[in-house]
């Protein structure tokens, strides 16, 4: 276990550890009331995450969370692309753009985005297509429903089957398309239409989701997940945030996708030398 600290691209090594650190550029933002809105207070915000050892910077201008509503394209272009260009200008570090929108990651991957962070997926029009055609990395995301009603009623036949079937028939569109398989990283979904225990059961069983030979990042940094088990607000899960992120990484994921940086790779540094390791 090697823990990459920036600078860094994506790794797709097993061995290598990874923190994404979270910048959220839209206004409606649960857990950090978009306060960085502004490009200068993004920066710095990005400037103390690459200090605590994030390699990868995840930007999003689009909310998710259960109940959100949909974003204009041009909202989340003006949001990401600016940030993005102000980033990649200043700072040598990865950055991820979180979005589903194919014009979006059209504009993002020609302002040097390095990996496109997709919670649908690719399954929106025209998406497999752009990223076919550039050689920037893709994480497919599961997702059951649509986040406006994704949390009502869950239900899986068999939970890791049906994700895992999910993951093989976006891997096989992906790779029709001309997106190789090694560009590909596999993300579960934590709190994407599943209840409170088939999270935990997500977590418990990440492991089954390796024989798919690609790297997994796990997202549960601050969410319900945590809240509704320790009937904790979302200033009050810090906690549970990495002891989940811990959690994941022991059962196999190699990004972690964190609003706590420093607080994580803490935990990550304690994780790593009982695995014997160095530190980068
Ligand atoms: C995830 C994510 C969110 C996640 C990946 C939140 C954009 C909700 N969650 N992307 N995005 N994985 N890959 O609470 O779990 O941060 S938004």
């Amino acid at each position: 276990m090697n823990i990459l600290t920036s600078p860094a691209a994506i790794s797709f090594n097993q061995n290598d550890i990874q923190i994404m650190g979270i910048l959220n550029v839209t206004p409606d933002s649960f857990s950090d009331g978009g306060q960085f809105t502004q490009i200068d207070n993004a920066l710095h915000q990005v400037e103390i995450m690459i200090n605590e050892g994030a390699s990868i910077i995840d930007i999003g201008g689009e909310s998710t969370r259960p109940g959100a509503v949909d974003v204009a394209e041009s909202d989340e272009i003006s949001r990401i692309i600016p940030v993005l260009k102000a980033i990649k200008a200043r700072f040598d570090v990865a950055v991820s753009i979180d979005t589903s929108k194919s014009n979006v990651m059209a504009q993002a991957i020609e302002y040097g985005a390095d990996l496109i962070n997709d919670v649908r997926a690719l399954q929106n029009a025209h998406c497999v297509e752009v990223v076919a055609q550039s050689s920037v990395p893709v994480c497919l995301m599961h997702m059951q429903g649509k986040p406006r009603t994704m949390q009502q009623n869950p239900h899986y036949d068999d939970l890791i089957d049906d994700i895992s079937a999910f993951f093989k028939q976006r891997i096989a569109v992906c790779e029709d398309a001309g997106i190789n398989r090694n560009r590909i990283i596999l993300d579960p979904g934590f709190g994407f239409g599943k209840t409170l225990e088939q999270n935990y059961q997500l977590l418990s069983q990440l492991a089954a989701f390796k024989s798919l030979g690609l790297p997994l990042l796990s997202g549960t940094s601050r969410k319900s997940m945590i809240g509704n088990l320790l009937n904790r607000e979302v200033s009050e899960r810090l906690v549970g945030s990495i002891t989940t992120a811990l959690l994941a990484i022991q059962n196999g994921a190699t990004i972690v996708r964190v609003h706590d940086v420093k607080e994580t790779m803490d935990a990550i540094k304690i994780l790593a030398i009982t695995h014997k390791t160095t530190c980068a």
